[in-house]
């Protein structure tokens, strides 16, 4: 589902758009199945990483733009783990842990193995509520049903640049008062 042309037309990746106060960056699904580690592996090639889902409403905008259809019982990776340090959840790229949506009695660390984030696995499964989080193995689970077993695709964030269009707009902006500047200079001096 998702192509790799990033910046071409690309009717994949789907942004979450600006206008109403979002945040701008775009999303999608990986094409294929994959441990945890290969799904961030693929989303950093995209120049993005694993979705950092950081707020109800990006939790909300994720539910329903992803989480239907063929994938309204899919398990999806997402950019939290634990691998580091049993028991502290992080984000790939370092924003902060305030918003979280676990499943009731997760993450539970199961088999002592469980360092990478999932959601609607429980979804998955016909139960619980769509789009919960849940903490797998880095392959994701077997033997719980409803084809709960892994591995799974990634749901994917891309930050497009707008660091360079801005770098850009104050680097024209720079030129046009610099030659302002001297257009006052040589008017001055004549
Ligand atoms: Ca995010
Ligand atoms: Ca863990
Ligand atoms: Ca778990």
């Amino acid at each position: 589902m998702l192509c790799v042309h990033w910046g071409t037309a690309d009717a994949a990746l789907v942004e979450w758009t600006v206008v109403s106060g979002e945040n701008g960056h775009f999303y999608g699904i990986t094409d294929s199945a994959s441990d945890w580690a290969s799904a961030e592996a693929t989303a950093i090639s995209l120049g993005g990483h694993l979705a950092t889902i950081t707020s109800s409403s990006e939790q909300a905008f994720v539910e329903t733009t992803f989480l239907n259809g063929s994938f309204e019982h899919l398990p999806l990776w997402i950019g939290l783990t634990d691998e580091v340090s049993e028991g502290t959840q992080v984000w790939v790229t370092g924003e902060p842990l305030g918003f979280s949506n676990w499943k009731s009695g997760e993450p539970n660390n199961d088999l002592g193995d469980e360092d990478y984030i999932t959601i609607n696995w429980d979804f998955f499964r016909n139960q619980g509520f769509k789009g919960t989080w849940n903490d797998t193995p880095l392959n994701g689970t077997t033997g719980w049903g409803g084809n709960t077993t892994g591995p799974y695709h990634g749901l994917v964030e891309v930050v497009p640049e707008p660091a360079s269009s801005l770098l850009l707009l104050g680097g024209m902006l720079f030129c046009g008062a610099t030659l302002f500047a001297c257009r006052r200079k040589q008017e001055a001096g004549k």
